[in-house]
């Protein structure tokens, strides 16, 4: 068996995916990250979790966080993707009927600019490589390709199994479904071109949920917990884990709130931004060391 979150039960469908609304963070990363020193780094000191030195360790390092900033987020968001680019954060939204693809400003929340997925489908990651956005959806196998800039639907193509995760390191796109895996698709024919498993010291890790390419490493949160985990794309191993626990305050917490999902990466300043489903705040956070 893997980490505890392995144990946990699947994600149950329509009424587990609904539950609860509430805070958004954004995660700024890292004890690395002065102002003046962010510029494409990684957004934690990596030099203390290099892979000869982890594997020396009897287990898998876990971070904390400390908060930077706070923004205000749609608390009516099902949360499936998050990206930060062009200066704003496109957003990809979730639930049938409700599933969207929208640009919203990082100050205001505002959204900028929307397009609507068909009734039918049930939004999920997405990723933004070239001039286009890249759409999955849940469980209909279909994924749709926009215009990045007015989000007009330009293709669609199909894959097989879940649609969870995605994000790009720029050369393919990295999609999750749900399992342990990671699959890399081509990003002009989405065709997979490879895939890796997921593990820890004590196991696989499987409920990959919303993914983030952060200076060589993949984060994934892991369903439904308040863990992101800092996975190698080379090896499948999960090299840290991020303790979210206590970022939605006492306050902060209406009893509507989903959970944890949502990572997006500013790689010019090195900021890092976390959410959740249905949360009232995106958080910007820095990652401290374990
Ligand atoms: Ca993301």
């Amino acid at each position: 068996m893997g980490f505890p979150v392995c144990r946990l039960p699947r994600r149950g469908g329509r009424l587990a995916r609904t539950r609860g609304a509430i805070v958004a963070t954004a995660l700024m990363i890292g004890t690395a990250c002065s102002p003046a020193a962010k510029e494409a780094e990684s957004p934690v000191d990596t030099a203390s979790n290099s892979p000869s030195q982890t594997r020396q360790e009897p287990a898998t390092p876990v971070y904390g966080f400390r908060v930077v900033n706070r923004f205000p987020h749609d608390p009516t968001a099902f949360t499936q993707g998050l990206v930060f680019a062009d200066g704003n954060f496109y957003e990809g939204t979730g639930l049938e009927g409700k599933s969207r693809v929208r640009r919203v400003a990082l100050e205001s929340g505002a959204v900028l600019g929307e397009r609507r997925l068909p009734d039918e489908f049930f939004g999920e990651g997405i990723a933004v490589i070239d001039e286009r956005l890249v759409q999955l959806t849940w469980k209909a196998g279909a994924g749709f390709v926009y215009d990045r800039h007015q989000l007009e639907l330009r293709s669609r193509f199909r894959y097989s199994g879940e649609g969870w995760g995605l994000t790009t390191d720029g050369r393919q796109l990295i999609m999750s479904d749900g399992t342990d895996q990671l699959r890399f698709l081509d990003p002009n024919t989405f065709e997979e071109k490879g895939r890796l498993s997921v593990y820890d010291r004590t196991g696989q890790v499987d409920q990959l949920n919303e993914l983030e390419y952060v200076a060589g490493e993949v984060f994934a949160n892991v369903w439904p917990t308040d863990r992101i985990a800092r996975i190698s794309p080379q090896t499948g191993e999960v090299v840290g884990w991020i303790d979210l626990t206590g970022l939605l305050t006492p306050e902060e917490r209406t009893g509507s709130e989903d959970v944890l999902n949502g990572i997006a990466y500013d790689e010019i300043t090195g900021r890092l931004f976390v959410t959740g489903k249905l949360w009232a705040n995106l958080y910007e956070i820095t990652l401290t060391s374990p």
